[in-house]
């Protein structure tokens, strides 16, 4: 509900949207207002009480927590897959390369709660064993990336990073990194070889990173937000965090909805909330328009029908089983006005300009996909159009090296399976089912 905020563990107790951060900014991100409000008092506790790194794993995996960049992979099992004994380096990286479209909520944990991520990126170090991690920041996100070296900096002065941390015997330096700017290096493959200086273009996994690595070191990445979710899991204990969700659906989840409701942002909320009450947070629909379709979690996921999404709620498996995916968390709201054939055009332009150009089917299958929706959009359409398009998408998936290839297939599937009427609409007609004047 829209006044417990209690329940809020990452934004300072708030629920952020634009309106309600006006004026905020810069108030309360730095170390001092975090410390007030308990900041670093899970490091310090793990530290101080010499609490062993396999212990804090299991109360991650008691938590529930899974990655918050897209596949939902539980974060505690993937910190176990970390070689307790290595000889030489093991990394830990950060994947605040936010670039999924409809996602925006991992710049605002490091706007107004940088401190947040440094103490989960260092309670996690320290429960593998690691020594030295980055942060590899979207390349075109700018005054972030500038806030969270300030952050860097606030932390190494007090004794949070750096040479035996807190008198402790736990070394940890974190180092921020501005990226490139494409889409792909957030693929995490991608990311490491944009990170060792490279063209970021994925690798084939296996080897999955926990293995060959960073410079082909046991590495470990998670998302901006899953770190995030450690310090309260390390304060409180994995069986709270669980319980602020669902079962195998553990915590708060941010929602970044953007589209036809009167306050898009960024929305903290337990998982499990029913779609319908997240609707509500963000102030319903804009102008009392009527709900046509959902992407619930970013536009790699499946768009869902109005009838679906408002029966369902927003973790990961209720989506899974309403036929799409939570992924990154972002929301995308069209209303009655939106035309499916245009919103799929803008969604196949992107991922053909993505594409890394490795893999032939995505490399092709997403330009004929992108040109096929085109001359479908423009009234140039072919009655064929609609199979070939579900049959090229259809080849794409699971025959290219890493998820992008997928990712541009199942927009299209999905449009295609629940808005067929419009597609047919488009080809037969030339022209949109949508009324102008609407
Ligand atoms: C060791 C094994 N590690 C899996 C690790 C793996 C990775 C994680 C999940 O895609 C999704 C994608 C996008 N031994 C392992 C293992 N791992 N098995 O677990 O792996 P995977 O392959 O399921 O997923 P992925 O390649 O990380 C991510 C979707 O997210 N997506 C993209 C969002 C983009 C953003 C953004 O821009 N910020 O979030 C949105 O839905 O399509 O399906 O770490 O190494 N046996
Ligand atoms: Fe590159 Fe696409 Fe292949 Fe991924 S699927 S490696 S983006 S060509």
């Amino acid at each position: 509900p829209d006044n417990d905020l209690s329940r809020s563990l990452l934004f300072h107790g708030r629920h952020i949207n634009p309106q309600i951060v006006a004026g905020l900014d810069g108030d309360n991100w730095g170390l001092d207002d975090y410390v007030k409000r308990g900041g670093y008092e899970a490091l310090r506790k793990i530290l101080s009480t010499g609490m062993k790194p396999e212990d804090v794993i299991a109360e991650v995996k008691a938590s529930g927590l899974r990655g918050r960049g897209g596949a939902g992979f539980p974060t505690g099992l993937k910190w176990s897959f970390m070689p307790r004994t290595f000889p030489g380096p093991k990394y830990l990286v950060c994947n605040s390369d936010e670039g999924e479209p409809g996602t925006f909520k991992d710049r605002d944990i490091m706007r107004f709660n940088p401190h947040i991520l440094i103490e989960g990126m260092a309670i996690a170090a320290y429960a593998m064993g690691v020594n030295v991690a980055y942060n590899y920041i979207h390349g075109e996100i700018f005054e972030v990336y500038e806030r969270f070296e300030e952050a860097l900096e606030q932390a190494r002065a007090a004794g949070f990073l750096g040479d035996k941390i807190l008198g402790s015997e736990f070394n940890f330096q974190l180092h921020a990194v501005h990226g490139y700017g494409a889409y792909i290096c957030g693929e995490e493959t991608a990311l490491l070889e944009s990170l060792e200086g490279k063209k970021g273009q994925p690798r084939f996994k296996p080897p999955f990173p926990a293995s060959f690595g960073l410079y082909g070191k046991p590495t470990t990445i998670n998302n901006t937000e899953t770190f995030a979710a450690v310090p309260w899991i390390i304060r409180h204990s994995g069986k709270e965090y669980l319980e602020v969700g669902i079962p195998n659906n553990g915590g708060t989840k941010l929602f970044s909805i953007s589209g036809d409701v009167e306050r898009p942002g960024n929305y903290e909320i337990p998982l499990g909330t029913p779609f319908s009450e997240l609707l509500k947070l963000a102030g319903g629909m804009r102008g009392g328009r009527a709900l046509k379709a959902v992407i619930p979690g970013g536009s790699s996921a499946p768009v869902l029908p109005a009838a679906i999404m408002m029966n369902t709620n927003m973790d990961y498996d209720s989506i899974a089983k309403a036929g799409s995916m939570l992924g990154s968390g972002a929301v995308i709201v069209m209303d009655e006005t939106r035309c499916m054939v245009k919103s799929l055009l803008r969604l196949s332009y992107f991922y053909f300009e993505e594409s890394c150009g490795q893999c032939t089917p995505c490399r092709e299958g997403t330009g004929w996909l992108y040109r096929m929706v085109n001359r479908i959009e423009h009234g140039q359409g072919r009655p064929e159009d609609m199979e070939v398009l579900d049959s090229v998408a259809f080849n794409i998936m699971g025959r290219t090296i890493c998820a992008l290839g997928d990712a541009a297939a199942m927009p299209v599937r999905s449009f295609i399976k629940h808005f067929r009427d419009e597609f047919a609409h488009h080809i037969e007609h030339k022209c949109c089912v949508v009324p102008k004047y609407l």
